[in-house]
């Protein structure tokens, strides 16, 4: 076996990488990709559920973890278990060193240009409730407005609903077509005199649409508007390289890209984060306290009250090494050829409907069968131990501009197989046979 096709766990930056999986038989789907191998890393993988091999295809909710990212937990609680910047003692040197070279893996994983512009926040959600706050609020005045897609997760709306509560801003929402791929034309009539921020999602967790952030960023900054994006669904499929895409901000959490749950990250330019109030007051975030008056750290532990999740940056730490020894380019072809085969699969049912054919997809598949719920369908999916997501996605708005409660969505990860999407399209067509009775 070429290094190229070893699973990456040995090769984990973590303190506790543990010995390389058993080979496996190999069943490459992309070019190289030895998915046998990279399945032998998740321990999750390998259950039955309700008698049948689990396919695990929702991973747009959470991903299962590989051993090096459960073994770099333990090692720290086994070994290196302290608080961090406070302790003179060897474990809280230790845990410190430990947390700051998590933090400049995240920084090397987004491509910032410094440590001081990754906030370690508890995900997604945490991160874009800091900028509504600490950037937004102060900023916004009466008939502002803030710009977001019809494409956004609830994460991505509900803060800025927050803001303009409290300070007369208004929302203004960039629809898209019935492909599920947002209007630029619409964009660039709506990015205005009065807009002050631009949210977006760089992939939809609810059609999987790639959205042109680039391009997105591009014209907002021609009108002097900052623009944050959502990174949540591409932090797992996509490089990404804030530098390159000149965003303001970019947020993702750990536990959509293999890593532990309660911990992601901030990135933002240091003008802006240097310019921002803190978030959350506390230890850690302060230089000096008085009952007069407080000043701050700098950044990013301005950012930071408290006790940080420190085993869970650990955890990410290793997630990312995890991922990058896999490479994300050989992960996004490997998922591309999933994507593939799951539309066509699905395609050939009778009555079903793919929702999201976006041009450029990442991969998952939303989809309605006629006449049963999609719960229904996620229920006897279960049954046959295939995990899919059934609902509205957290992302309300889109499933109204296509006139749906819900939909059925597979997403899919690096350690999925065709086998898999096969299994996927029997347990629909097992469905259907249930609903024909
Ligand atoms: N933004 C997007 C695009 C998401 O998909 C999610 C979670 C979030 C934000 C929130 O991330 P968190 O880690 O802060 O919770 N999406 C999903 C999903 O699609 N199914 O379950 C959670």
């Amino acid at each position: 076996m070429s290094p190229d096709t070893t699973s990456p766990t040995a090769s984990s930056a973590a303190s506790s990488a543990s010995a390389p999986s058993a080979p496996a038989p190999s069943a490459p789907v992309a070019a190289g990709y030895d998915v046998e191998r990279v399945r032998a890393d998740f321990p999750a993988l390998h259950q039955s559920a309700h008698g049948h091999p689990l396919a695990y295809l929702d991973n747009g909710a959470t991903t299962q973890k590989p051993r090096a990212v459960i073994d770099a937990e333990v090692h720290f609680y086994e070994h290196d278990c302290a608080n961090v910047h406070r302790g003179v003692h060897a474990l809280s040197e230790r845990a410190t060193r430990a947390f700051d070279g998590a933090r400049a893996a995240v920084q090397r994983f987004l491509g910032a240009p410094s440590p001081r512009e990754v906030v370690f926040v508890r995900g997604v959600t945490e991160a874009i409730n800091l900028v509504a706050h600490s950037y937004a609020r102060p900023r916004l005045r009466e008939g502002d407005e803030i710009l977001l897609t019809q494409l956004e997760h609830h994460a991505n709306i509900v803060p800025w609903q927050l803001a303009a509560r409290e300070t007369g801003a208004v929302l203004k929402v960039v629809p898209c077509n019935d492909r599920g791929e947002l209007l630029f034309e619409e964009y660039l009539r709506l990015l205005g005199p009065r807009t002050r921020i631009v949210g977006v999602g760089h992939v939809s967790n609810a059609l999987g649409t790639v959205n042109p952030v680039r391009a997105m960023i591009e014209a907002a900054h021609a009108q002097g508007v900052p623009v944050l994006v959502d990174g949540a669904q591409a932090a797992p499929h996509v490089r990404i390289d804030v530098q390159a895409l000149d965003c303001d901000f970019y947020a993702f959490s750990g536990h959509k890209v293999y890593g532990p749950t309660g911990i992601g990250a901030l990135y933002g330019k240091e003008t802006l984060l240097d310019a921002m109030p803190p978030y959350q007051g506390g230890g850690e975030m302060i230089r000096r306290v008085t009952f007069q008056e407080s000043t701050w750290a700098a950044l990013p532990m301005k950012f930071e009250a408290g006790t940080p999740n420190v085993a869970g940056a650990v955890g990410l730490a290793a997630a990312i090494a995890y991922v990058e020894a896999l490479g994300l380019e050989r992960i996004a072809a490997h998922e591309h050829t999933l994507l593939e085969a799951a539309t066509a699969a699905l395609a050939d049912l009778p009555g079903l409907r793919i929702v999201g054919t976006a041009r450029d997809k990442a991969s998952l598949v939303s989809f309605v069968l006629e006449g049963v719920h999609p719960h229904d369908v996620g229920t006897i999916l279960d049954r046959q131990g295939i995990a899919v997501r059934a609902g509205h996605h957290c992302a309300m708005p889109v499933m109204e501009r296509f006139g749906l409660p819900a939909t059925t969505r597979a997403s899919f990860g690096l350690y999925n197989t065709l086998a898999e999407v096969e299994a996927l399209a029997a347990g629909l067509r097992k469905v259907r046979e249930v609903f024909a009775r």
